[in-house]
């Protein structure tokens, strides 16, 4: 075993203990035995000061030209690409997402900081005509401020660099808030921005826990912005707060993803989909397939191939090589999964497969759950409706498409969607009616390209998007500015009409 981590805050350009002095501990959830890291439980007092630093840093980083600041993006992603393997590894540990998933995850951060720093010379604005004469008139994007990014555990590289490069690109300057769960991922990723030379105070970093960090954030006058993906639960809290505040929200909550196979589908494609859209990442992503509708004429077949093909999947550390499916984050998810079986059973769905905690062998040290398939589900019942975030998959038999798209849309979340068909029409009228903020069409439900609008409808957020250009009306507000050279007074509405 490693010897844990010791991670601090990171303010101003320092690492520092926390003024508590008060430490907690992250630890690997394929074997519990083992810390990953300790971490400050930080309290407001650290938070205040991360602010001012922030808000001191601003003045300057704003005035930088965007094509300066996304050198130190680029900077950024040079040093995630050498150091990948190596983060990859730490994520598997203090995660415990498969080696490849994490390698994946760093990916994603990799992208990021090459498409978000040729952002940098972008940015663009609008010039149109005034209504008068001799005058200019146009748009620019100016940065917002102090931004707080409160980040999950279950994509510890990606998500951070997600909200954080598009920010520092626009000019803003940041705090970022990682979960309990993966502060090692956090601290080697700002020690990464840290080797870029960013100036001090850019990017800060405040380990704690949510209801004391993530409070003092959210609830801080001279935090701008607040970026959160996290619990429905929780983001309802922060978007009442930041309501209250007049603070920028930008909430990436709950969803209740469902994958469709229509009768005329190509199954062994629609299998692998279903198969890596619920049990990749143990199902703990947003975009997880957590309903799969099924069309009737194909659901005995579809779900024989499923249970078969899912039978083979094989539990255990992420950074095993033969490993399939790791474990659950931790103690209290694992609880929570187990939860909704005894809600399931309860209900009167039938376990086709799984629906117990895994604890033969090695297993019996970490958070395992078996891979879990549900039948005789019915749009109703509360594993229909309710995020589990864990291996479990429902199936929802339909009789036509009509019905398909009508369970599918029967939701309060609305992140990730998809269809397998290999009907042109039905294809195109999915891609229009389905309520959800991603629609895949024989693609499973996850795998979103940074590149492109990534966020939900319905309770799932509001009304933001996070990466691709949309992102940056997250990050930026529009100045409009009208130049009058006219040498007169012109009145807008009034002068040159009749
Ligand atoms: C998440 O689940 O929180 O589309 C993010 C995907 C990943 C991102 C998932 N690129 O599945």
């Amino acid at each position: 075993m490693t010897a844990p981590l010791i991670c601090n805050n990171f303010i101003n350009g320092e690492w520092v203990q926390s003024t508590t002095g008060a430490m907690l501990e992250s630890r690997n959830p394929s074997d519990r035995r083992e810390v990953v890291a300790t971490f400050p439980a930080s309290s407001k007092i650290d938070v205040d000061t991360a602010v001012s630093c922030a808000r001191e840093a601003y003045r300057s980083w704003r005035l930088i030209p965007a094509p300066a600041r996304a050198e130190y993006i680029f900077r950024v992603g040079e040093i995630l690409s050498q150091q990948k393997e190596e983060l990859a590894l730490l994520m598997s540990r203090e995660m415990g997402k498969c080696l490849t998933e994490a390698r994946g995850d760093v990916q994603e951060g990799i992208d990021w900081a090459f498409y978000s720093a040729g952002e940098g010379r972008r940015l663009f604005g609008q010039t149109t005509p005034s209504e008068m004469p001799n005058k200019f008139a146009m748009t620019m994007r100016v940065p917002i401020g102090v931004c707080a990014l409160i980040t999950p555990w279950n994509f510890p590289v990606a998500i951070p660099c997600w909200k954080s490069m598009p920010a520092l690109i626009c000019g803003n300057t940041v705090i970022l808030k990682p979960a309990e769960d993966t502060p090692a991922c956090a601290t080697k990723l700002v020690e990464i921005f840290q080797a870029a030379g960013l100036p001090p105070g850019v990017i800060n970093l405040v380990h704690g826990v949510g209801e004391e960090v993530g409070k003092a954030l959210v609830e801080h006058p001279d935090v701008n912005l607040v970026s959160f993906t996290g619990s429905s639960e929780t983001g309802s809290q922060v978007g009442e707060i930041c309501g209250r505040t007049h603070k920028r929200v930008c909430l990436e909550m709950g969803g209740k993803n469902a994958q469709v196979v229509m009768e005329d589908a190509d199954l062994d494609l629609a299998l692998e989909g279903a198969v890596w859209g619920a049990f990749g990442t143990t199902g703990q992503r947003c975009t997880a397939t957590s309903r799969l509708i099924l069309h009737r004429d194909i659901k005995d077949k579809f779900t024989t191939m499923l249970k078969e093909r899912s039978s083979q999947l094989r539990l255990g550390a992420g950074y095993e090589p033969q490993t399939d499916i790791g474990p659950i984050i931790n103690e209290k998810q694992l609880q929570r999964v187990s939860t909704y079986l005894d809600i399931a059973r309860a209900e009167g769905a039938k376990v086709l497969m799984g629906g117990e905690v895994a604890t033969e062998g090695e297993l019996q040290h970490g958070y395992f759950f078996q891979p879990t398939i549900l039948e005789g589900v019915t749009p109703q019942m509360r594993v229909a409706r309710e995020e589990i975030f864990g291996p479990v998959v429902v199936l929802i038999e339909v009789g036509s498409f009509e019905d398909a798209i009508a369970v599918l849309n029967d939701t309060n979340y609305g992140l990730s969607s998809s269809i397998y068909t290999r009907d042109v029409n039905r294809a195109f009228a999915a891609m229009r009616d389905i309520e959800a903020g991603i629609t895949y069409i024989n693609g499973p439900t996850i795998g979103a390209e940074v590149h492109l609008p990534f966020g939900g409808v319905k309770s799932t957020g509001n009304g933001h998007r996070e990466a691709g250009t949309a992102v940056l009306d997250v990050f930026t507000e529009w100045k409009t500015v009208y130049v009058d050279f006219s040498g007169s007074l012109q009145r807008a509405q009034i002068d040159n009409r009749t």
